[in-house]
């Protein structure tokens, strides 16, 4: 798969009255190199449309796009893959669904998880929550950045980090290993979401530079 770093997902909550396809355009204009659709309470009709919306738009620029949970909403869509959590269909039976050509994510809390993910074919995998999150409801104890530190030095595919992720505490994060950070309310609740964007990149980009 391309490569990433700055990986954003939708929540519609945080941004009321704003609309979504033009909140993620900005986003994408200020560095977001993958988006992912992550929409736990509307119809399946409506995240398809929305999918559909996201498709286009990141079609547009070249991004990458995730579908959360509904495979069938993804594969409808030509998505470019799907991020699939620990209680969701076995990585397996998604990749029989899928094809080989598509990007699957794995969420882990844990060391176990993140070896069984990378040991089934994922693609990549999510490593969270790091922080404390209001973003998510069913979520697990934060994992801290020794989480992190314990990924960077077993697992090689590619890892993304996730979980209360914020301008303050990015350095943390990169710090312990990551290279590659996902957001929802710092990202899209943000007053100037390119503005934002713009600066996660800049620390992203210096960071390389430094490693
Ligand atoms: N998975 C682990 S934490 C989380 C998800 C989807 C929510 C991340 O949202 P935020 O607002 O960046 O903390
Ligand atoms: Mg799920």
């Amino acid at each position: 798969m391309k490569d990433f770093q700055l990986y954003a997902i939708t929540g519609e909550t945080f941004h009321p009255g704003r609309d979504l396809i033009e909140v993620m355009e900005e986003a994408i204009r200020g560095g977001v190199d993958i988006v992912q659709l992550r929409d736990k309470t509307s119809s399946k009709r409506d995240v398809l449309q929305k999918a559909k919306a996201l498709r286009e738009l990141t079609k547009k620029y070249g991004v990458p796009f995730i579908v959360n949970d509904h495979i069938d909403v993804a594969l409808a869509v030509d998505a470019d893959g799907i991020h699939l959590g620990q209680d969701d269909l076995p990585l397996a039976e998604a990749r029989k669904i899928v094809g080989p050509d598509k990007i699957i994510g794995i969420s882990t809390h844990q060391i176990e998880e993140a070896r069984a993910a990378q040991a089934e074919g994922a693609d990549y995998i999510g490593v969270g929550p790091i922080f404390e999150t209001k973003s998510k409801v069913d979520v697990v104890d934060p994992v801290t950045t020794a989480y992190i530190q314990q990924v960077a030095a077993e697992i090689t595919i590619p890892f993304v980090a996730i979980g209360g992720i914020k301008l303050h505490n990015v350095e943390q994060v990169l710090a312990a290993g990551a290279s590659r950070i996902c957001m929802i309310s710092e990202i899209v609740g943000a007053a100037d979401v390119k503005a934002v964007c713009e600066q996660f990149t800049a620390i992203l980009e210096r960071h390389k530079e430094e490693v």
